[in-house]
């Protein structure tokens, strides 16, 4: 029981971030502070569009978004946007070089800056549509109620809605339970 448990858990956490993008949370459990290298952090990860930065710090920092010449210079005067409040997300709309930085005295130079590159979403690679069914490995054919292989192709506009892409996590789930009965 407990082994189907975290089979289905795996296939959820396989499953859905091909569909709703990745939340990445900066400097992890550390969050967004002092002591932590975000160049580290943000090597050999890919940020992708559709993908989240979520921000998570004390009341002693800020997140400033800031052209590059900023960035190395660690100025913020000329910051693009400011985010307070201890908590932000930011979505990551597009292709190219983003750049962060705690506009606290001292902090950026302290090492609280993080440059990330976004690429495209999913360009290229398989599991960009939505249609395959989750990796099941039961060889069952599909079962009366709420299947999810109905092949559907992809939406066709590149941008999917936000409908789209809950309605194909309502079907990655009911997948999941049906992998998950059949392995109870
Ligand atoms: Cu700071």
């Amino acid at each position: 029981m407990a082994k189907a448990i975290a089979a289905s858990f795996l296939v959820l956490l396989l499953a859905f971030p091909t569909v709703f993008g990745t939340d990445h949370d900066v400097g992890e459990s550390a969050g967004w502070a002092l002591g932590t290298n975000y160049a580290t952090w943000a090597s050999g990860k890919t940020f992708r569009v559709g993908d989240n930065l979520v921000f998570k710090y004390d009341s002693t920092h800020e997140v400033d978004e800031v052209d590059e010449s900023s960035y190395n210079s660690c100025s913020s005067s000329n910051s693009i946007k400011n985010y307070k409040g201890g908590n932000t997300k930011i979505e990551l709309s597009s292709t190219g070089k983003r750049y962060f930085l705690c506009p606290t005295a001292g902090h950026c130079a302290g090492g609280m800056k993080l440059e990330i590159n976004v690429v495209a979403a999913a360009s290229g690679t398989p599991p960009t549509t939505p249609s395959g069914t989750p990796p099941s490995k039961s060889p069952s054919p599909p079962s009366e109620s709420g299947s999810p292989a109905t092949n559907s192709t992809s939406p066709p506009s590149p941008k999917s809605s936000g409908a789209v892409s809950v309605s194909s996590g309502i079907a990655l789930l009911v997948g999941s339970a049906i992998v998950f009965a059949f392995m109870a």
